[in-house]
C-alpha cells in the first residue's frame, strides 16, 4: 500500500518553479524534493550547489524572482572588489548567498555530509519539506563540446551556453551512492514520482544516473511523470532546446517523451503542444495536456494539482 508522499526530482530554476506550486499544493509531510547535484562545484575554495541552493532560496521565499537563483535584495560588493583586485568575475556571488557558501563549506570540511548541511541550512530558514541532494559523493557534470570537454559552471555561466555540446559526463557518478532518505522515502512507496520541468540531460540525467536510484524509482511502484521542459520546440529558460538540437534531436515535446520512454508512465505537455499527444501516447505512455508555462504563483500551484491528479490517476494503472 503506498503512502502519499510525492516525490519531486528537480534542477535549475525551471524544476524550482514546479516545487514552489507543489510546496503550495501540498501538505509539507506529503512532498520530498530530491535535488541534482551535477551542476556543484569548487569555487574560491567554496562548495557551491546551484540546483540545492535555487530549490532552497525558492522555499524559504528568498530567491530573486527575476534571475531564478540567488538571493532577492542582493548587494554585490564582495564581487566588486574581486574585480578591483583581479580575481575571477564570471561567476556572480552575492554578498548574502555568500553567507550560505561560506557556511555550508566550513560544514563539509569539518565532515558533515551534504545532505546533512543542507537538512540545517533549510531547517534555521523554516524548510519543512526535506530537500535531499541527490547523494553526498561530489558528481561533476562534464559537457564535451568540439573544443573539448568543459565543467558544467564554465559551459553554463562562464561560456553562456555557447559551445555546440557533443556529450555529457557525469565524473564520480559511478562512486555515487543515492541519500539513503531517498532510497528510505522509496521503500515507503511513495504516491507518485514527478520529475519537475527541468534540463533532461543536465538536471535530470545526473539524478537519474546515480546508481540503482532508477530501479529503486521505478521498483517503487509510484507512478512516474514528467513535465516537459519543451513547449512549441523552446525551452522556456536554459539551454534544453539548444542541446536537443546539437544533438541531432528535434526540440519538441515528442522528443522529450521519446528521451525518457520506457522510465515514465505519463508526461505533461503544454496546451500549445496539444497535437502532439496522440502521437506520445503512441510511445506507451499517458499524456496530459496543461498549461505548463509558469508565469506566476497561481500557475505554479495549478500546474503541480495538475500533475499531481494525473499522476494519481495513473496510480490504478500500474503494472509493474
Ligand atoms: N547563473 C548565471 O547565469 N550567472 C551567474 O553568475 C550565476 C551565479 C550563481 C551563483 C550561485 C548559484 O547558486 C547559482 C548561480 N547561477 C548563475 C545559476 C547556476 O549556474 C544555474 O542555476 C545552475 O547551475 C543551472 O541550473
Amino acid at each position: 500500500m503506498s503512502n502519499d508522499r510525492i516525490l519531486a526530482l528537480s534542477g535549475g530554476v525551471g524544476g524550482a518553479k514546479l516545487v514552489l506550486g507543489l510546496s503550495h499544493a501540498l501538505p509539507a509531510e506529503r512532498l520530498l524534493v530530491v535535488t541534482n547535484t551535477g551542476d556543484d562545484f569548487d569555487h574560491f575554495g567554496l562548495r557551491i550547489c546551484p540546483d540545492t541552493d535555487t530549490v532552497i532560496y525558492t522555499l524559504s521565499d528568498l530567491a530573486d524572482r527575476e534571475r531564478g537563483w540567488g538571493r532577492a535584495g542582493e548587494s554585490w560588493g564582495f564581487m566588486e572588489a574581486m574585480r578591483q583586485i583581479g580575481g575571477e568575475d564570471w561567476f556572480n556571488l552575492g554578498d548574502r548567498d555568500l553567507a550560505l557558501h561560506v557556511l555550508r563549506t566550513d560544514r563539509l570540511n569539518k565532515g558533515s555530509s551534504l545532505s546533512a548541511v543542507t537538512a540545517e541550512i533549510s531547517d534555521a530558514l523554516g524548510i519543512k519539506i526535506p530537500i535531499l541532494p541527490m547523494c553526498d559523493q561530489p558528481v561533476a557534470t562534464m559537457v564535451d563540446t568540439p573544443e573539448g570537454r568543459l565543467a558544467f559552471q564554465h559551459y553554463f555561466v562562464r561560456e553562456r551556453c555557447a559551445p555546440t555540446v557533443t556529450g555529457f559526463e557525469f565524473e564520480g557518478i559511478e562512486k555515487a551512492q543515492p541519500n539513503p532518505a531517498v532510497v528510505a522515502a522509496l521503500k515507503e512507496n511513495p504516491a507518485v514520482i514527478i520529475i519537475a520541468p527541468s534540463n533532461p540531460f543536465v538536471s535530470v540525467a545526473p539524478i537519474l544516473a546515480v546508481p540503482e536510484l532508477s530501479n529503486m524509482l521505478r521498483k517503487s511502484g509510484a507512478p512516474i511523470v514528467a513535465v516537459s521542459p519543451i513547449v512549441g520546440g523552446e525551452a522556456l529558460k536554459g539551454p534544453a532546446a539548444k542541446m536537443m538540437k546539437e544533438l541531432g534531436m528535434p526540440a519538441s515535446a515528442l522528443e522529450i517523451a521519446r528521451h525518457y520512454r520506457g522510465f515514465i508512465d505519463g508526461l505533461v505537455i503544454d496546451e500549445m503542444d496539444a497535437e502532439l499527444a496522440p502521437a506520445i501516447a503512441d510511445l506507451g505512455m499517458e499524456v496530459e495536456v496543461a498549461p505548463t508555462i509558469m508565469n506566476d504563483l497561481n500557475d505554479r500551484i495549478e500546474l503541480a494539482n495538475r500533475t499531481v491528479g494525473f499522476a494519481a490517476r495513473l496510480s490504478g494503472g500500474i503494472e509493474r
